[in-house]
């Protein structure tokens, strides 16, 4: 067997982290022949929680967990670390502004770069989920310069997931009867669920989605505010954001940048290099994204792209770009 993967967790005491551990130790990600270390990080007043989390990993008697480590001290949970799912993050409070979250969670997000940047592998694969995901994983990318910027993502697979569902059901198809469907940009409400090169399975056949859904209004307007605010309806009806959903996603993603897409078309947030889909350089944008070799993923160019399609994916690069003026302006301000 390979030697263990080494997996960081962070906000391993929170509610996205219970579900992911789970699948992580169980093989769900990196393979039924991969052993892996498990390392967990919180905060400091949460080290209570985290222990209790650690001795359920060890109950589980999970036969593909070498180690587990849980800590409040980052450099010992990404010293020489394979893969990092950032997860925790300063949560959004009531009354809190959009900004004040921004920099709550630069301060955060560029002093994990700066350790990894230190004490991780240099191959080291980075996936950020707190939110805002797509501007934190900016900054991570950026306070960790020794690391390729390839090895960056951010977490858009849970949208795209959530596309697949809404168009399974609206055809009454099974979810994996469903495939190429593209997100588009940041991981808010100005995200763009797109679904001008999905196919659907027609017996043996893969056929444009469109074709099989024929309601040009639903694929406009209803599907994409579906997406668009599903994490919203799903705090509104449990109280509690998404989180079984998460982790799900946050597998998926791995899962597919560890191990490869084939032809399939997937959504992650990646740097964008200025050449794909006019695109400023330097956002961590969704893009269409193929992963051939093993870790390395390549944006799917030459798509075709209408008037709505470009007014859409600009609307979300827009507020991206804010963003990371806003994040980059409070580190400085630091
Ligand atoms: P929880 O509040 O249940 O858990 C977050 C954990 O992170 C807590 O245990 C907290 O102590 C810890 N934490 C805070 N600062 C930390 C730090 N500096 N280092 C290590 N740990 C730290 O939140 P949960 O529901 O698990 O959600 C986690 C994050 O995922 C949130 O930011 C949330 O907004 C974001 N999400 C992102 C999604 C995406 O698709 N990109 C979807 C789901 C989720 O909403």
């Amino acid at each position: 067997m390979a030697d263990p993967v080494i997996v960081v967790i962070t906000g391993a005491a929170g509610q996205i982290a219970y579900s992911l551990l789970y699948n992580v130790a169980k093989g769900d990600v990196f393979g039924k022949n991969q052993k892996v270390v498990l390392r967990l990080l919180d905060i400091g007043p949460m080290m209570g929680v985290l222990k209790g989390v650690e001795m359920e990993i060890n109950d589980c008697a999970f036969p593909l967990v070498s180690d587990v480590v849980a800590t409040d001290d980052p450099g010992t949970a990404f010293s020489g670390a394979d893969v990092a799912m950032l997860v925790g993050a300063m949560p959004r409070r009531e009354g809190m502004e959009r900004k004040d979250l921004l920099k709550a969670n630069a301060k955060i997000f560029k002093s994990q770069g700066e350790c990894i940047d230190k004490v991780a592998k240099k191959s080291i694969k980075v996936v950020v989920v707190g939110n805002p995901a797509n501007t934190n994983a900016l900054i991570c990318a950026q306070s960790a310069p020794s690391i390729p910027r390839e090895n960056f993502s951010a977490l858009t697979r849970l949208d795209q997931n959530r596309a697949q569902a809404q168009v399974a059901a609206k055809l009454g198809i099974a979810c994996d009867a469903v495939k190429d469907i593209v997100i588009w940009g940041n991981h808010s409400s100005t995200q763009f669920p797109d679904l001008s090169y999905a196919k659907v399975l027609d017996g043996e056949d893969w056929v444009e989605a469109s074709s099989k859904i024929q309601d040009d209004d639903w694929i406009h307007n209803e599907f994409v505010k579906t997406v668009q605010t599903r994490g919203a309806a799903v705090i509104a009806a449990r109280k509690l954001s998404s989180a079984m959903s998460a982790a799900k996603a946050i597998g998926d993603h791995v899962k597919d940048w560890w191990n490869g897409t084939g032809p399939r078309i997937v959504s992650m947030g990646v740097m964008s290099d200025g050449k794909s889909y006019g695109i400023e350089e330097g956002l961590m944008y969704s893009f269409p994204v193929k992963i051939e070799g093993k870790g390395v993923y390549k944006i799917v160019e030459g798509l075709n792209i209408n008037d709505w399609q470009r007014k859409m994916m600009d609307v979300t690069a827009e507020e991206l770009s804010n963003e990371k003026k806003d994040a980059f302006q409070f580190l400085l301000s630091e």
